[in-house]
């Protein structure tokens, strides 16, 4: 297909589905869903501070953190919307404990895992958050669906609400992301055919860990603050991942001695995000693998991670490798 810039995201999709003749069009309307959910989620977070939308709702969720009202608006906006379609089978997301089967979508030939607002904490102060989501084929009746490896993805994508709304997304040919014009309401391609840098110069750990990480983690940083390399680090993936995937470079999520498994969450983080990194040029991974090559266990499971610019990524692994 030919990449044409400046056209519309709906528009691009439909294009993208004609390249498959025997397409019944169901995928790409999950797509313009969560294109219009996540437009809505826009307008709500562009106005947060004039309407009663920020602050906390008083309970704990499934991860053992506090639920940000937003959180809980992104997810029932995202959800509703999508149910609403008949098009999907199930609903995973990190605000829900169990996964939703809406009762029109028995027929779906999809399900979707959803992070409805990445990087919540940071929303009441102005810093960037976002929207993950990650589609499979239904394979089954029950969560198995759910728990196939990140490679087995059909798309996957996130939505950005920085200084700009983008939505950057995958259906395994590359990588595109659409600004959002707010004056027509339209996302516009802005970004065709992402591919990061072979090597970056910026890293975005959480260093404040550094005394609870592993010696090879440890090395690895102190190396790359020898080669001059900057520290950049949002504590919103979707922030740090976007910037990585622009400007190259590091963002990892090492497992410590207190989060053994790291904090990130593979279906609705790790899997997505790694899947454009990787269809972008770059190399994602737990430490061991690519991350697309991890079977999950359950829908909440956590994992290390480490994804970025491919130089960069072979020097990391190869300094983990000597332990
Ligand atoms: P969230 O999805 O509940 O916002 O949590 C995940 C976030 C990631 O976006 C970010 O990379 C990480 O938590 C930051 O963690 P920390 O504050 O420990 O550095
Ligand atoms: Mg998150």
């Amino acid at each position: 297909m030919r990449v044409q810039k400046g056209i519309d995201l709906s528009r691009f999709i439909l294009e993208e589905e004609r390249r498959y003749p025997l397409a019944s069009g169901t995928l790409s309307r999950i797509l313009i869903s969560i294109e219009n959910a996540t437009k809505i989620i826009s307008s709500h977070i562009r106005k947060a501070g004039l309407v009663d939308v920020l602050g906390k709702v008083g309970r704990i969720n499934v991860q053992g953190e506090e639920v940000q009202k937003l959180d809980e608006l992104a997810n029932n906006w995202l959800v509703e919307h999508l149910a609403s379609t008949g098009d999907f089978f199930a609903v995973a997301s990190e605000e829900m404990e169990k996964a939703f089967f809406p009762a029109n979508g028995s027929d779906g030939k999809y399900v979707i895992s959803l992070d409805p607002l990445d990087g919540s904490s940071n929303v009441d102060v102005n810093i960037s958050v976002g929207t993950i989501f990650s589609i499979h084929k239904r394979i089954s009746d029950d969560d198995a669906s759910f728990l196939q490896e990140g490679r087995k993805q059909v798309a996957a994508g996130y939505v950005i609400y920085g200084s700009s709304t983008m939505l950057v997304y995958s259906t395994g040919n590359g990588v595109n992301g659409f600004t959002l014009d707010p004056a027509v309401g339209s996302f516009i391609l802005s970004h065709p055919n992402i591919k990061l840098p072979e090597r970056g110069k910026i890293y975005a750990f959480n260093e404040s860990n550094y005394k609870r990480w592993s010696n090879g983690i440890r090395r690895y940083v102190d190396t790359v603050k020898e080669k001059g390399y900057t520290l950049r680090y949002v504590a919103s993936m979707i922030a740090d991942v976007h910037r990585t995937l622009l400007k190259g470079g590091i963002f990892a999520y090492p497992a410590d001695n207190v989060n053994k498994n790291g904090k990130i969450r593979i279906l609705y983080e790790a899997n997505p995000l790694g899947f454009l990194i990787e269809q972008a040029g770059g190399i994602a991974s737990n430490g061991n693998s690519s991350i697309l090559d991890v079977k999950p266990e359950s829908l909440h499971q956590r994992t290390p991670i480490f994804m970025g610019s491919k130089a960069d990524m072979e020097e990391l692994l190869a300094i983990l490798k000597e332990g």
